[in-house]
């Protein structure tokens, strides 16, 4: 079952068909005990919408913190440890790469997340920027995944290579996160042959495409959340992206009007463009 919010409230898809959910916010619904029974008891009631708009749909977040985890595939440790390497910082990320304790950094609230065909940014002061596909869990203040759905954790390459320290900066700003289309409501964790695959269109032909798949992910989701609720609780739940696997050749910067296409098995395609 697939949640989606959008202008007109929220549904849930099953199937290829649309139920409207009658709840005050998605606030409403991460808190309860069991969403998935809830909303299979609304599939279940058979009130079918006849046609579901997609062009209203709405990034699926509410008072949620959205945070993010760092260097959990090889490809990120290798590409951030050459971009940092001039500036002597390479050396961290192969150690967080190796630690026991995983890399987990702040990254938006709702306001800095753009939905699905909205537009993301690049920083004015930045030279060289990426999107970072990403697997992004839901998960409630119990500390449990309830639910999967696409993250692009914006990044500039350039301002974090010249300094770790200046990772924030580099990956929190306005329209830095995009979220959607829609969570995949499920308690069962995804098999690890899910793949995660990017495309960049550009009208000149020079974009870039890669996949891959969650066996890569060093980490398991559950120790990526345990250490994200060590000392830290989230009343309304939280997002978590769970890192890249996919980083563009050092010769990729995005664009203006670049189409960013994130596609995860079972959740669907989060489409962008760059503003
Ligand atoms: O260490 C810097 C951030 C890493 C990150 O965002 C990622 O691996 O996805
Ligand atoms: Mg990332």
């Amino acid at each position: 079952m697939i949640l989606y919010r959008t202008t007109d409230g929220l549904f849930v898809e099953q199937d290829g068909r649309f139920y409207p959910v009658f709840a005050e916010s998605l606030d409403a619904l991460v808190v309860l005990d069991d969403l998935q029974g809830f909303l299979s008891s609304v599939v279940d009631k058979g009130d079918v919408v006849p046609h579901f708009d997609i062009h209203k749909l709405l990034a699926p977040i509410g008072s949620q913190e959205v945070w993010a985890s760092g260097v959990t595939y090889y490809r990120s440790r290798s590409a951030r440890m050459e971009e940092s390497k001039a500036a002597g910082g390479g050396d961290f990320y192969d150690r967080v790469y190796s630690a026991e304790r995983p890399e987990l950094f702040f990254k938006a609230v709702a306001h800095k997340v753009v939905g699905p065909n909205g537009k993301v940014r690049i920083r004015r002061d930045a030279t060289w920027s990426v999107p970072e596909p990403e697997l992004t869990l839901l998960v409630n203040p119990s500390a449990q995944i309830i639910g999967y759905t696409i993250g692009n954790d914006m990044s500039s390459r350039d301002i974090e290579g010249l300094n770790p320290l200046y990772l924030p900066q580099a990956k929190v700003y306005d329209q830095s996160c995009s979220l959607g289309p829609g969570i995949l409501i499920r308690n069962e964790p995804l098999p690890s042959s899910t793949r995660i695959r990017l495309d960049i269109l550009r009208s000149e032909a020079s974009g870039f495409s890669a996949t891959i798949t969650l066996e890569e992910l060093k980490r398991s989701l559950a120790t990526l959340v345990e250490y994200l609720f060590r000392d830290q609780s989230f009343p309304w739940g939280c997002f978590l992206l769970t890192g890249t696997g996919i980083v563009p050749p050092d010769s990729f910067t995005l664009q203006k009007a670049d189409e960013i296409r994130i596609t995860i098995d079972k959740i669907g395609t989060l489409v962008n463009s760059v503003a």
